[in-house]
């Protein structure tokens, strides 16, 4: 075991974001993050994550550091509480110092705590020696966000539901990868607002299933939505799986919308970036919008049309930051050692 006069190894882990073409919306376990539903992403190639954590055996206590300032408050509790599961599982004691770079604005609604978890399940695990298989990592990266389970992956992922509680339904949700070869559309993303959002995504979710008379029906259609999109995927047909992600995303925020209260995440530019979406389609190309716990809009093409469609959102909803993203890489551990 290690002295105070040692110094453990810093392990740095690198992950991206995913956004989701089946959505995730409400969790039945909320202690052990368990979805209601299943989903399915896209890992994306840009915002990446990236977070070093060391073992620090003579550190009062966790220090953790979010963009280069002391996290506090709620953030920073997410992270002391996911290092003592790691921690728990591994058998260790110390606190640890954890520096977390995130190249997406962070709680605007794309994601961040999807790469956020995703690497710091990877650089926590490494740090206090645990090697886990891909489907492990992927469980513990789901305590701390849902989302996360998916960023674990490349490409195309399926984050499992499960069944049944306690233990069970612990080691019944993780996500694995859902192969589709050849299959390298764009997702066209539109910043129409990088602020932190009103309503967290986690107490939206609460309220939406708790209130909303449209979470069942909600829930049960995204079942048949996700075996559409799969054999949409299988046959690499772009406009199949937009038809199904962008139904299956109004009808989230349609679920949320009748919450009491209502939790409304779209705003006039988000509107305005879908009608552009509808006259792209209107004008015969493949773009197909989604959103998420944000106004943001995500609108998935060929990358033939990428610049098009950047082209029409920009029109759309001036001033707003776009950017093209394809799929991406898992998360992985960056080669570096450091103090
Ligand atoms: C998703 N979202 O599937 C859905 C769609 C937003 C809309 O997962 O409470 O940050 O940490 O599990 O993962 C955003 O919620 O929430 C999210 P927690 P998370 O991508």
């Amino acid at each position: 075991m290690p002295t105070d006069q040692q110094v453990e190894a810093a392990v740095t882990a690198v992950a991206h974001p995913n956004i989701a073409l089946i959505k995730y919306w409400g969790k039945r376990d909320e202690r052990l993050m368990i979805p209601y539903t299943d989903s399915l992403s896209m890992t994306l190639d840009v915002y990446p994550t990236i977070t070093t954590v060391r073992l620090s055996p003579a550190a009062p206590a966790d220090d953790v550091r979010l963009d280069g300032a002391p996290a506090e408050g709620e953030p920073r509790q997410r992270v002391v509480d996911f290092l003592d599961l790691v921690r728990g599982m591994a058998g260790r004691g110390e606190p640890a110092v954890v520096d977390t770079r995130n190249a997406v604005p962070t709680g605007a609604g794309l994601a961040s705590s999807a790469s956020g978890f995703a690497a710091l399940a990877l650089a926590a695990a490494a740090a206090c020696g645990l090697d886990l298989a891909p489907t492990a990592l992927s469980r513990l990266a789901r305590r701390g966000s849902v989302s996360a389970a998916r960023s674990v992956f490349e490409g195309f992922v399926l984050c499992h539901a499960g069944r049944g509680a306690g233990t069970a339904a612990d080691l019944a949700s993780y996500a694995e990868p859902v192969p589709v070869p050849g299959f390298d559309p764009a997702l066209v993303i539109a910043l129409v607002n990088a602020g932190p959002k009103a309503v967290s995504s986690r107490a939206a979710m609460r309220r939406t299933v708790e209130t909303s008379p449209l979470y069942r029906s909600w829930a049960t259609s995204s079942g048949h939505d996700l075996f559409e999109i799969r054999a949409a995927l299988r046959r690499g047909d772009l406009d199949a799986v937009g038809e199904v992600a962008e139904r299956n995303a109004l009808g989230m925020h349609a679920t949320m919308l009748a919450a009491r209260p209502a939790v409304r995440y779209l705003s006039p530019a988000t509107v305005a970036v879908l009608d552009g979406v509808l006259r792209l389609r209107a004008d015969g190309v493949s773009a197909y919008a989604t959103m998420d716990a944000g106004p943001n809009v995500k609108v998935l093409c060929h990358q033939a049309d990428a610049a098009r469609v950047a082209e029409t959102v920009r029109a759309a909803a001036p001033g707003c930051s776009v950017l093209t993203a394809r799929r991406g890489p898992g998360s992985h551990l960056r080669a570096e050692t450091g103090q």
